[in-house]
């Protein structure tokens, strides 16, 4: 996209199954996005450099998924002032989740990630859609009419349950 405003991000190709789900929401409530590979541990540099230069690029918010110790998010945030939405992953390499959820949302005092839950991308990308929608207000439009059509559905699903 040409003009990217969230930057999703996440340690490896095998998280793709569950982050390709922000994705899909940012596309639903068109919201611009870049989408990538960045390893903390296995391209730390790569990682430094994509956290230094996110805010000038004009990205706006990112979301970074990983599993097991999951030190992207965090490490992100401590290298940006952009918010960064974690996304823990339950890969093969987590024993059951808990390490993902809390090497993401355990955070120190100065360093906030806010975290969503086990493999919960599509709210990270609806919070990240949000975030720029508290300033644009196509975006919060769009936000609204999804949010009609949760309520709508729910409803109608309570409407055949007691006929
Ligand atoms: C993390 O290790 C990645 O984010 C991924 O969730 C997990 C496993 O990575 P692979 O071994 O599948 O590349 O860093």
């Amino acid at each position: 996209m040409s003009n990217p405003l969230v930057s999703i991000i996440m340690g490896s190709k095998s998280d793709l199954g569950i982050m390709q789900e922000a994705a899909d929401i940012l596309t639903v409530l068109a919201v611009e996005y870049e989408i990538t590979i960045v390893s903390a541990h296995r391209t730390p540099h790569r990682m430094v450099e994509f956290a230094e230069n996110a805010r000038s690029r004009g990205i706006k918010v990112v979301i970074a998924g990983a599993g097991g110790a999951a030190h992207l998010p965090g490490m992100v945030a401590s290298l940006t002032t952009l918010p960064v939405i974690g996304v823990p992953v339950k890969s093969r390499n987590s024993i059951d989740g808990w390490d993902s959820v809390l090497s993401i949302l355990q955070m120190p005092g100065g360093i906030p990630v806010a975290t969503v839950a086990l493999d919960g991308a599509k709210n990270a990308g609806i919070l990240a859609a949000e975030i720029i929608g508290a300033f644009d207000e196509t975006i919060a439009a769009n936000l609204s009419n999804y949010k009609q059509a949760l309520k709508e559905k729910v409803e109608a699903s309570a409407r055949e349950l007691e006929e």
